[in-house]
């Protein structure tokens, strides 16, 4: 195995409110935590500290605690981190749910996560409260932040002024949140991740990922999902910096938040970095207050990274993790000056990482510390105190995921350098990721197969003209059958949230299968490599 060139950091045996709250420094209190990018309107850690404690106060009156989930269901606004910590502080378990899901989605979630209640916000109620009533959450338990009548508001629960309970439970065993991912293989699965998870990663990430308390950070990323919600919800926080909130990403916005809040830092997925590369709105907007932007959750083009550096003189940064690794598992450190962004940098402090062949499990051969050699490549495996519990309530995946030393198959295929950094070279697991988000095949495939023309079906990732990843379903029509492309498309839009649209389609005669009847997704991957009638 090899670990990580950096030193290991201290991690503290507490709660993650404990980690980013409890010795807040007074002279840290009337810092501004949270701007709110729309309106302007500033939180400061000593209100969001407040409010946090309030809102565990009436949660706890409410019968809410420790072996209670509670869904956040809302776009990037500053009540989200006063919800998120306020159920971690009450003791209850978050699973953040994707603000762009259809009713049908949220209530699987809500379902299998067990949630019996829900935050979320005026304009995504239809689709929320269908999904909570489906599941007998009663409208009392669906709190609507902004308001919405016959529903508590935000403020409601926050003037009660009830003090936080006394909250008590193991932070190492303790599940803090609970975010979806399909992992390397199937439908998306509850993401066991304890508050020990939580605070490491945020110690882990501190060495690399260097932000200060001047920092102004966009916070375009969703919180809902684990890179939004380690890197701005908890590390940002923890560094007494200050988040700008910008609830979905449209461009000019984008710049103009930039430019008026004079942010410092942004953490971005690679489609935006092809906007700010390319995009003729960005000369219009003084972007001079940027030092450094963070890429992540997709693979990073190493050219188009540097005309991003060129165009906004800034630094620009890769790192790499997944939902199973709380999430940051590498990144090009924040002072690597002139690092090449062809990699995703350096192991993360305190872990562990192993690369082997997939087939046959066998570990590659690791260079020499510091010389100019490259391994071979192999599946990444990691481990570490940031390595999930597990999937919730589902030993199988968790047993196909989680050796029992440790370490998690990321079912990404990679190499590692003299110098400790390591290259990401392809998905080898199924998931697809449309802009950072994650789609899972096995979602798409079953719900084609349920389409009455459809004989079969497989999804896979292919790119598109501007080297971004989007899902094509391959289908086998029935004996007799005829849908067009765009008509299937249509069929499937109306169905998933808009990021699992099918955006290529084509009919073949038959699916690729292995005898055990899994789909050849390489088999899939190769013919779509291959130039038609080459
Ligand atoms: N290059 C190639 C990359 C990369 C990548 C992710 O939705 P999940 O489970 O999780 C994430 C987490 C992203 C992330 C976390 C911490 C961080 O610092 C950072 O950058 C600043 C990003 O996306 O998807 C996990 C899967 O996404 C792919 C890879 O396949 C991984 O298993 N992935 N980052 N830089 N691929």
């Amino acid at each position: 195995m090899f670990t990580s060139p950096h030193p290991d950091v201290e991690i503290p045996d507490l709660s993650v409110y404990d980690t980013l709250f409890g010795g807040i420094a007074p002279s840290d209190l009337d810092r501004i935590a949270l701007r709110d990018g729309t309106t302007g309107a500033e939180t400061s850690y000593r209100q969001l500290i407040g409010q946090i404690n309030a809102l565990a106060g009436a949660l706890a009156a409410a019968g809410i605690g420790v072996g209670d989930v509670v869904a956040l269901h809302a776009p990037n606004v500053p009540a989200f981190a006063t919800v998120f910590h306020g159920i971690l502080r009450a003791g209850a378990t978050a699973t953040t749910v994707n603000g762009l899901y259809n009713a049908e989605e949220i209530e699987a979630q809500l379902r299998d996560a067990g949630a019996t209640m829900l935050f979320t916000v005026s304009p995504l109620l239809p689709q929320a409260w269908a999904a909570a009533s489906a599941c007998g959450i009663p409208s009392d338990r669906v709190v609507v932040l902004d308001g919405a009548e016959g529903h508590a508001s935000l403020s409601d629960l926050l003037l009660r002024r009830l003090p936080a309970p006394d909250v008590s439970f193991d932070p190492a065993t303790h599940v803090a949140v609970l975010p979806y991912s399909s992992g390397t293989t199937g439908r998306p699965k509850g993401v066991m991740l304890s508050h020990r998870n939580l605070v490491a990663n945020v110690q882990q990430s501190i060495p690399q990922l260097g932000m200060v308390a001047d920092d102004r950070i966009l916070a375009v990323l969703p919180f809902f999902h684990i890179y939004g919600m380690t890197v701005l919800l908890n590390l940002a926080l923890s560094r007494r910096a200050s988040l700008v909130t910008m609830p979905r990403f449209d461009l000019a916005e984008f710049l103009r938040i930039i430019q008026d809040f004079r942010c410092s830092y942004v953490f971005i997925a690679p489609p935006i970095a092809v906007a700010l590369a390319k995009h003729p709105l960005v000369d219009e907007f003084d972007l001079s207050s940027v030092h450094t932007i963070f890429s992540g959750a997709a693979p990073l083009d190493a050219t188009l990274g540097r005309a991003v550096e060129e165009r906004l003189g800034c630094r620009m940064r890769q790192g790499y993790g997944m939902t199973e690794l709380s999430p940051v598992s590498h990144a090009i450190a924040f002072q690597a000056e002139g690092a090449s962004l062809d990699s995703v940098g350096t192991t993360l402090p305190n872990m562990q990482c192993r690369i082997v062949d997939p087939e046959t499990g066998a570990e590659v051969d690791y260079p020499a510390e510091g010389s100019d050699e490259e391994s071979a490549a192999g599946e990444l495996l990691c481990a570490g105190p940031n390595v999930m519990l597990g999937y919730l309530g589902n030993e199988e995946a968790t047993r196909e995921t989680l050796e029992d030393d440790g370490f998690l198959h990321t079912g990404d295929i990679a190499t590692v350098r003299g110098d400790g950094t390591v290259r990401i070279i392809e998905r080898l697991k199924e998931l697809i990721k449309y802009h950072g988000y994650q789609v899972a095949p096995a979602e798409l495939e079953a719900l084609l197969l349920g389409h009455p023309a459809i004989a079969d079906a497989a999804v896979i990732g292919v790119l598109d003209d501007e080297g971004q990843e989007v899902p094509k379903a391959f289908v086998v029509l029935q004996p007799g059958q005829d849908v067009t492309a765009e008509a299937l498309m249509a069929w499937v839009t109306e169905r998933v949230a808009p990021h699992k649209k099918i955006r290529r389609v084509a009919f073949v005669d038959a699916i690729p299968k292995s005898a055990s009847g899994k789909i050849l997704r390489k088999d899939l991957r190769a013919a779509e490599a291959t130039p038609a009638g080459s």
